[in-house]
């Protein structure tokens, strides 16, 4: 089918969207009972994320069943429920497909424990483990019977072996499950890291020790043109690759249409411009390195995915702008940047409200397990206990895990939220922002809208145009539209010396005059028709 350009995801974290039954989870006939919210938003794709059969030692990205529903969230019958609930309203939905590992629960992995014929090596088993290091840090490898397994996750999350013509049978089974139920296709869960080439010990690193046995593999290209031709190519499918440490040139090698693999991918570089030395104790945002990685990523890349947030990152109001004096200003200034850049933009739960971090005052608060791991591996770092904490409120995944912030009081839930609610529903709330017409919620649904309206915005070029410590502008052509796309970045005002071209399309302060000085976290959208 080729790359659809106009499409823009919503993504949501079951868990925490809306809760039907009042046991503090949300689950999926909550999801369908916002379908009309959603579809209100202008969305045309849903990525959900995990909700098959888990012990949730991850949140779902442990998977015990690829072909059953978690029963926190509801039953089969649920889940074709909201298919075809959401296909009436024009809406397609893809899946999370978790394939580098499953769950120590997985059926698969207790045959394979028991040495069974089929499965003994569906895992990565050695009698003695080498020195790769986990993605959640500390050692890869745990033991069970006497042997090792290999789990780049956590220990409850076996890696599976691609080696094994079985596995890729199996998985390409499953996907056809789901293809068949009508879903439009998957979010692949870290897709460039499923193919081990070797067992050898790796290079000592700071952090992934043995990487280099497993990233971006040639066999990883391999499996993904198999899974393309001999499945995906067989249905109308949109794919998007969680693809981590990938440079421009390695993101084209699995995107670029003739390669027949990914449609895009996730890439995590504009999420590392605000970590330093060490990726988890030390973090500082200086705007214009996110300018330039975008920029980067603009010219270099075929086509981009484009997102400030998900489940694994803090919130980006939080992150890149000011939630507290500039909370509505610099929300929608992120949301014009998101729109304004070339690619398809990826809307997570509640960044359409301009949700921020969660407000948690005790290590026990949290839930994540990462985020205890790496809490956990800073002691052993002798990383003092108040800074850790203090560096886990400001990184932990949790903060993008917060129950969705339906109204005043929450309305997430009428039981007892699985993850603390931040307080600041009271004021940060979707009930609130539909009855304000310039709220940030409505201020999505616009450029929503516009790249609906305007071929520029999907179709036109990139060009950077300026970039400095805190202004970045570009513009965006085709053959009847320039745009040009302005984003102030700072708590001050700034004047610039620009003459600016066309008309203004949107801007996140309505001013009365529209001149070269720029206000605390203002951003503009100009459109210029040719002539
Ligand atoms: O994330 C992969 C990944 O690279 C993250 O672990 C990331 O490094 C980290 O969360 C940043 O803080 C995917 C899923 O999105 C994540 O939720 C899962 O935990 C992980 O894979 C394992 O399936
Ligand atoms: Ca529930």
């Amino acid at each position: 089918m080729g790359l659809n350009r106009d499409l823009v995801v919503y993504q949501i974290y079951p868990r925490s969207f809306k809760d039907n039954n009042s046991d503090g989870i949300g689950d999926i006939l909550g999801i369908i009972s916002k379908l009309d919210y959603i579809k209100s938003l202008g969305v045309d794709v849903l990525w959900l994320s995990p909700v098959y059969k888990s012990p949730n030692d991850d949140n779902g990205y442990d998977i015990s069943d690829y072909k059953a529903i978690n029963p926190e969230f509801g039953s089969m019958k649920d889940m074709d429920k909201l298919i075809s609930e959401a296909s009436l309203r024009g809406i397609k939905i893809i899946m999370d497909l978790v394939i580098n590992h499953t769950s120590d629960e997985h059926e698969w992995f207790k045959k394979s424990v028991l040495g069974d014929p089929k499965y003994k090596d569906y895992y990565i088993w050695k009698d003695k483990p080498n020195n790769w290091t986990s993605f959640f840090g500390g050692k890869a490898w745990d033991q069970v019977n006497g042997k090792y397994y290999l789990h780049l996750f956590s220990k409850k999350q076996p890696d599976l072996n691609w080696h094994n013509s079985d596995v890729m049978n199996d998985i390409q089974d499953v996907m056809k499950f789901w293809l068949d139920k009508g879903i439009y296709g998957f979010r692949c869960d870290v897709i460039n890291i499923i193919f081990k080439t070797s067992l050898e010990n790796g290079k000592k690193r700071f952090v992934l020790t043995g990487k280099e046995h497993y990233h971006q593999q040639e066999g990883m290209h391999e499996i993904l043109k198999r899974l393309r031709t001999e499945v995906l190519d067989k249905y109308n499918t949109f794919t998007v690759g969680e693809t981590v440490m990938v440079t421009p040139s390695q993101a084209n090698d699995l995107i670029l249409p003739f390669r027949n693999e990914l449609d895009m991918i996730f890439s995590f570089a504009h999420m590392e411009i605000d970590q330093i030395n060490n990726k988890w104790f030390k973090t500082k945002f200086k705007p214009k390195k996110l300018f330039d990685c975008l920029s980067r990523w603009q010219e270099e890349v075929y086509w981009n995915a484009n997102y400030f947030e998900n489940h694994d990152q803090p919130r980006s109001v939080s992150r890149f702008g000011n939630d507290v004096e500039y909370h509505i200003e610099s929300a929608k200034l992120l949301a014009t940047l998101l729109f304004g850049l070339k690619g398809t933009p990826y809307i997570y739960q509640g960044q359409e409200i301009g949700m921020t971090n969660g407000y948690f005052v005790d290590m026990s608060e949290f839930k994540d397990t990462e985020t205890h791991q790496i809490y956990k591996l800073g002691k052993k770092l002798g990383i003092p206990k108040k800074i850790r904490f203090k560096m886990m409120q400001k990184t932990s995944r949790d903060n993008a895990r917060t129950p969705m912030q339906w109204n005043h009081n929450g309305g997430f839930t009428s039981g007892n939220p699985w993850l603390k609610q931040n307080p600041n529903c009271a004021h940060i709330n979707v009930l609130e922002q539909e009855s304000k017409p310039d709220s940030i919620l409505n201020y999505y649904r616009k450029l929503i809208q516009l790249r609906k309206k305007y071929h520029v915005f999907r179709y036109g070029s990139f060009e950077a145009i300026l970039k400095t410590k805190t202004t970045f502008m570009f513009k965006r052509s085709n053959d009847t539209h320039d745009l040009y796309v302005i984003c102030h970045f700072s708590n001050k005002s700034k004047k610039i010396n620009h003459v600016f071209e066309g008309d203004i399309l949107i801007s996140n302060l309505p001013k009365k005059v529209y001149d070269n000085v720029l206000s605390p976290y203002e951003a503009r959208i100009y459109i210029k028709e040719k002539k």
